[in-house]
């Protein structure tokens, strides 16, 4: 089978950088006309709700005035519950579809992930408006969120900002040099939103801020610990988090499954996943081009479809238990 020719190929010293520092940031990775169809849906987007939430009496005008960067932080000082719909409602717009199949992209998850890629189930889009309770998100492994079956094998986090992510904004921080272990212990943070890892774990490791331009991405394991803090400036930090897989690895994609592919567990049974909530979907193979899904109707049409599975409650943190009643489901808060 010829290797997939790569468009988009990262250098020995990066590729290293991210085995050795579980993190990688690539400053260029998209053009502007690439990321903005994502921004014009989005915009398109959170102007249908703002319409709605005037129609509805809960805001007072629809702030049309204020661009991508600005508009929410200013019908978030009236209406907190759309900024908060956006980050946790799983919202699935057919450019996301474009973004997560973007051939650069898929050519930076190959290289980690190998050529038969899965578009993990778990994607993000995140509003981090200034000063809100829940847009900080505290240190954690992505793993802590998804089956431990899955702690030892790679499912690759590329945070994509929409506009430049600065320390101010609130950009990403990493704890360097600590994904290779078993995982670190969690508990749900204070408003029982999330999951955390109590700092005194990390002992002297020191964190590391992690801005990275429009354009750009951080990549990261799902073993890697990594936390965001408040957005000190009056600019909404948009960013998306995408997640990729190999299709060797356990997932609930609709593929046919090759010999050595994982296809159920004595412990866990079928169908087995690392996120069972979510749909994963098949992007790039070479082994079953045909399974590879195509359109983002399909996309839209898998999110509205998949039958929810609960995730295991792996640290005894039920959603019985949440304190914050805005929250649904701590599975979303990845
Ligand atoms: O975007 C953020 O602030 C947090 C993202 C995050 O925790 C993640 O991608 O797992």
């Amino acid at each position: 089978m010829p290797a997939t020719q790569l468009q988009f190929r990262l250098d020995e010293r990066q590729t290293r950088h991210f085995g050795e520092e579980g993190y990688l940031i690539i400053e260029r990775l998209f053009r502007d006309e690439e990321l903005q169809p994502v921004i014009d849906e989005i915009s398109a987007d959170l102007d249908r709700r703002c319409r709605e939430a005037v129609a509805a009496g809960t805001l007072s005008r629809t702030y049309s005035e204020y661009d991508f960067e600005h508009r929410l932080a200013h019908v978030d000082r009236e209406n907190q519950a759309i900024s908060k719909s956006m980050w946790d409602n799983k919202v699935a717009l057919p450019s996301f579809f474009g973004l997560m199949t973007n051939s650069k992209l898929l050519d930076v998850a190959e290289q980690f992930c190998g050529p038969e890629i899965i578009a993990s189930a778990v994607y993000r889009l995140r509003p981090k408006v200034p000063s809100h309770a829940w847009s900080p998100v505290p240190w954690h492994q992505d793993s802590a969120y998804l089956e431990a079956y899955c702690d030892m094998s790679l499912i690759l986090t590329v945070w994509v900002p929409l506009v430049d992510a600065t320390e101010e904004r609130g950009c990403m921080w990493v704890m360097p040099r600590a994904h290779k272990g078993a995982l670190f212990f969690h508990h749900p943070d204070n408003m029982a939103h999330y999951l955390e890892i109590p700092v005194d774990q990390f002992g002297a490791r020191k964190p590391l801020v992690a801005p990275v331009p429009k354009g750009g991405v951080l990549i990261m394991t799902n073993r890697t610990p990594h936390a965001s803090f408040e957005n000190k400036t009056d600019v909404v930090r948009w960013s998306m988090d995408l997640r990729y897989q190999s299709a060797a690895l356990p997932t609930n994609a609709d593929i046919t499954r090759l010999p050595n592919e994982a296809l159920s567990s004595p412990v866990v049974g079928v169908p087995l996943a690392c996120y069972p909530p979510e749909p994963d979907f098949l992007v790039r193979s070479q082994l079953r081009p045909n399974e590879v899904m195509k359109t983002a109707e399909e996309f839209i049409a898998l999110r509205k479809t998949h039958v929810y599975k609960e995730a295991t409650d792996r640290w005894g943190y039920s959603v019985a238990q949440r304190k914050d009643p805005l929250a649904k489901t701590y599975e979303t808060e990845l």
